[in-house]
């Protein structure tokens, strides 16, 4: 059993900002994994493991080879129903509330329970939310779905209300893996504001002034793939 959510909350409200690299097994060396997780910086919390589009069975070596070199929380941030293995400790159940693809709100949900319906990882419900990231996304493509403009601050900040309204555990503001434009300090702030469950967010961050005002702003928890990815985190 673990306390994934739990432990999560607890450092929210201790007012601790949190940090998780996105690992996309797709991408990912195995044989890499020792080093990759040494040369992160020392602030990473998390490890978020998955991608729009990954292969059979690349989810489970990724995971393992992950475990073996860390005692940082797993936690499956998958892009369909195949990307789910036991050997992590939670996963992101994630319902892409942003959008209007009944494929990506609740089919690949249910095509999901077969496999967690007995398995021992910590199920947390998300509210997914794209936000137009300046470019198109993998999830914009993958998902057939679009994205919300960031000038439509109010439909942002009702999308996510309605995520909690519907017991959503955590919000996740998206702008897409290698975003040209990050979500906006207002966009953070105005959601930060008007839910009560832990928010995060993530797409196009890569730097520490980024990350910095993204916290301030009222992020709890900042996710980073393609920067730590390309070792170009500045
Ligand atoms: C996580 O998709 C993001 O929300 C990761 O985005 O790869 O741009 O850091 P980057």
């Amino acid at each position: 059993m673990s306390f994934i959510y739990k432990d999560l909350t607890e450092a929210v409200h201790s007012g601790e900002k949190l940090l998780s690299v996105l690992i996309d097994p797709d991408k990912f060396e195995e044989r890499s994994a020792e080093t990759f997780l040494l040369n992160l910086p020392e602030n990473v919390t998390h490890i978020f493991v998955g991608g729009s589009t990954v292969k059979i069975y690349k989810t489970e070596t990724t995971v393992q080879a992950i475990k073996a070199s860390t005692n940082l929380p797993v936690i499956l941030f998958p892009g369909d129903h195949s990307q789910i293995t036991e050997s992590a400790d939670a996963i992101l159940f994630l319902s892409l509330i942003s959008g209007r693809n009944p494929e990506f709100l609740i089919e690949q949900q249910v095509k999901s329970v077969s496999q967690l319906r007995n398995s021992k990882l910590e199920i947390i419900p998300t509210g997914y939310i794209l936000i137009d990231g300046g470019n198109k996304s993998a999830v914009q493509r993958v998902s057939n779905t679009k994205p919300i403009p960031q000038t439509e601050v109010e439909t942002i900040v009702n999308t996510a209300l309605a995520g909690q309204f519907s017991g959503k555990k955590l919000i996740y503001l998206e702008a897409g893996s290698g975003a040209q434009i990050s979500v906006s300090e207002e966009i953070i702030s105005a959601v930060k504001e008007a839910i009560n469950i832990p928010l995060i967010v993530g797409g196009g961050i890569h730097s520490k002034q980024q990350l910095r005002r993204s916290y301030e702003a009222g992020a709890d928890m900042v996710v980073i793939g393609t920067a730590f990815e390309n070792g170009d985190f500045l």
